[in-house]
């Protein structure tokens, strides 16, 4: 399969060897009340990526492709927090601190669970990270390796943390991967142009970049 319309040029997959991965879609950082807005920022500029998020976890889904859900969370010990983290951010409410939607960022409270419009079905994997990137202290790399996965598709939220931080993880263990551009989305603008350029920069140094429509047309043709 190909996708022609990637940048800086066309990405080439199979199915079978291609998990999609959406990154932290979770109420924390997506709806009013969770650690995004308490730290200031304007969650609706995320919510606004949902449809075509939806649309492709559809079509990847009827694809039969492997789908995998990562959630920023922390244990409620806390004991996977560095106080660098914790410290860190809004002084009022931090990591671990009780707000509108449970404990901030920790792992089964209200606000930690992936927002409902994406919520994970049987047989996707649902990964706790406790760091930005999807592979510290996860244990995934194993598990896509025994699933013989080479290639992933991004998705997520924010575009310049964790989901640039899992893709540069993803680019150093040799997979091949590719940020739907309308499915990622920062709290800053200028944030995510930013990311995108860098990505796909000298020869996709970390990896590719393609509208979400890109890939439904291709999957179009293959189902
Ligand atoms: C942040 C994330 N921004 N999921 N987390 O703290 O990008």
């Amino acid at each position: 399969m190909r996708i022609e319309q990637a940048n800086p040029f066309a990405y080439e997959f199979e199915i079978r060897n291609t998990a999609l991965v959406l990154i932290d879609m979770q109420r924390d950082f997506i709806e009013p009340g969770g650690f995004g807005e308490t730290l200031g920022n304007d969650v609706s500029l995320l919510e606004a990526i949902v449809p075509a998020t939806q649309a492709a976890l559809a079509a990847w889904r009827k694809a039969g492709g492997l789908v995998v859900h990562t959630r920023e969370a922390h244990k409620p010990d806390l004991s996977d927090c560095p106080p660098v983290k914790r410290n860190r951010g809004n002084p009022s409410l931090r990591i671990g601190d009780e707000g509108p939607m449970g404990r901030i960022l920790v792992a089964g409270e209200p606000g930690n669970q992936i927002i409902d419009a994406l919520a994970p079905i049987d047989g996707e994997l649902v990964i706790d990270k406790p760091g930005k990137g999807m592979f510290y202290a996860t244990g995934l790399h194993e598990v896509l390796q025994q699933r013989g996965i080479t290639h992933l598709l991004f998705g997520g939220v924010t575009t310049e943390v964790c989901v640039q931080t899992s893709m540069r993880e993803a680019n150093d263990r040799g997979y091949d991967g590719l940020l739907l551009e309308d499915c990622t989305e920062s709290y800053f603008p200028a944030f995510k142009a930013a990311t995108l350029d860098m990505i796909r920069a000298q020869g996709a140094i970390v990896g590719w970049t393609a509208p979400s429509a890109a890939l439904l047309a291709a999957l179009s043709h293959a189902t």
